[in-house]
């Protein structure tokens, strides 16, 4: 029989000591809380207390911002070590952090994203021509969707173009910050005194932040140097907009940082959902037929897609936020108590309690969602979206520290599902099993589909 792991002493039941594998941890800590229905634990994780949350309830206490802030702990510090004080990675309190986030609002809003509607649509007609060059092969899905989301926001936020799609290797950058991910990852699993012995290791580290680094430093200088020196874009507003509340500009520094912070946050994620999406619509025929039904009643023929076709959509945006409820490419987000507290009225936590609210167990808690692992567009009806628990649902985060990109992955995801499906169908001739891959956010690994040409009436 199962023993009851006891409490500690504030209360939180605990996991004993965890023998935490090397690849997806957090799937790991998803996998124990099964064990506690108490809907949190704890973990001691070298000499540190983690603790870990979904129960609905308990999560809506962490939501409110007056008790808990975003705090950067490992990996984030790590993640630092090349993204600075970029909105992500800075502290609640960074001066920084706000003035950013001041000046890129606008550049996030609504109609900005009217604005970079052609630049999408170029990109995703990149995606479906090299994949009308594959007819009947079996095609990358996850590469090609990174090139799609890396291209993207490299165009649309700071006018550079990566050419993803002419060529055959992924771009030297999602290497470099692969490794680098991999490697923040890795120094978090161990003490200081072990990642300063594996110097081969941190020369490799430093020299794919070189890259990361030179390679946006060379489309600053370019974007300074060039005609359009003052576009209205991500890097425009970061060059020229001061803050409305200090009246003081981005130092040099700092649009560097922000510049790989939004190359990184703003494909990583997107391409993730892509991905998630289309395994989901593979493994949900009587879906895929309702988003085929509505790509063709909205885009017949060779339509081209524009921006309020794509905001009359309605099925494609169910699938995505069915495909972010099941599989959320953060799969968690990090509080912290600004004081000590007590929450779910019984488990004391002190000040700065490191605790992770667990995106998979959330998602799936059956206080908040019925049949909870079944892939099912119609939660997202509006009459039923109302009947939802108000914080069961975070793919995006929460409060101010929300993702800022939230409308930009949206509407780009929209927009590349939309023409896809427009024109192909897709099958799975090797039986894809989900296979996880996480690092800082979570994609399906080795996932092949063969690619088709749609014909008329199919
Ligand atoms: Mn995004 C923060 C999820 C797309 C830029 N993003 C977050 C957070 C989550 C998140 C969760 C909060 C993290 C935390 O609390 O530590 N983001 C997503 C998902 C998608 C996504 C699931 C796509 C799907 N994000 C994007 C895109 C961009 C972007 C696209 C940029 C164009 N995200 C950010 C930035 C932050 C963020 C920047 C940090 C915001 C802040 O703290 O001020």
């Amino acid at each position: 029989a199962n023993l009851r792991i006891p409490p500690s002493s504030n209360g939180v039941p605990i996991l004993g000591r965890p023998q935490i594998p090397d690849t997806n941890p957090v799937a790991y800590f998803a996998e124990q809380s099964e064990q506690f229905p108490e809907g949190l634990f704890s973990v001691d994780l070298a000499g540190q207390e983690n603790v870990f949350v979904y129960d609905p309830d308990l999560v809506t206490e962490f939501c409110d911002e007056t008790r808990f802030g975003k705090p950067i702990f490992a990996p984030l510090s790590h993640v630092r070590d090349y993204t600075g004080a970029g909105l992500f990675t800075a502290g609640d309190d960074e001066e920084v952090w706000g003035m950013a986030h001041r000046i890129l609002m606008p550049a996030f809003s609504q109609r900005a994203m009217k604005g970079y509607f052609g630049q999408m649509l170029e990109i995703a007609q990149n995606l479906v021509g090299k994949w009308e060059r594959k007819e009947g092969e079996p095609v990358k899905i996850t590469d090609d969707y990174t090139r799609l989301t890396l291209d993207t926001i490299a165009q649309s936020g700071f006018g550079y173009r990566f050419g993803s799609f002419e060529k055959e290797e992924l771009h030297p950058f999602l290497n470099a910050l692969l490794e680098s991910l991999i490697e923040s990852m890795r120094r978090t699993q161990e003490l200081p005194e072990m990642t300063a012995l594996r110097v081969e290791d941190g020369k490799r580290y430093h020299e794919n932040i070189a890259l990361m680094r030179d390679l946006v430093e060379s489309v600053i200088k370019e974007r300074r140097e060039g005609e359009d020196g003052s576009a209205d874009d991500l890097l425009g507003l970061m060059l020229e907009a001061t803050d409305p509340e200090t009246g003081k500009p981005l130092d040099d520094e700092n649009v560097r940082d922000q510049v790989v912070t939004f190359l990184i946050a703003g494909h990583e994620t997107t391409s993730g959902l892509l991905s998630f999406a289309t395994y989901s619509l593979m493994r949900n025929p009587h879906v895929l037929a309702q988003a085929y039904a509505e790509v063709d009643r909205l885009l017949p023929g060779d339509t081209v897609p524009d921006y309020d076709t794509i905001m009359k959509m309605d099925v494609i945006p169910r699938v995505l936020e069915e495909t972010l409820r099941l599989w959320a490419p953060i799969p968690q987000i990090i509080k912290a108590p600004m004081k000590d507290t007590v929450i779910g009225g019984k488990y004391e936590l002190k000040a700065g309690t490191q605790t992770a609210l667990l995106m998979g167990p959330l998602h799936t808690h059956p206080k908040a969602w019925d049949r909870p692992h079944e892939f099912d567009i119609d939660r997202w009806l509006p009459e039923n979206r109302a009947q939802h628990h108000p914080h069961a649902y975070k793919p995006f985060g929460n409060g101010r520290r929300a993702c800022i990109g939230r409308q930009f992955a949206l509407t780009e995801a929209r927009l590349a599902l939309a023409l896809v499906l427009q024109k192909f169908k897709f099958s799975d001739t090797t039986d894809y099993q989900m296979d996880v891959r996480e690092a800082l956010t979570r994609k399906p690994g080795d996932f092949e589909l063969v690619v088709r040409r749609r014909q008329e009436h199919e």
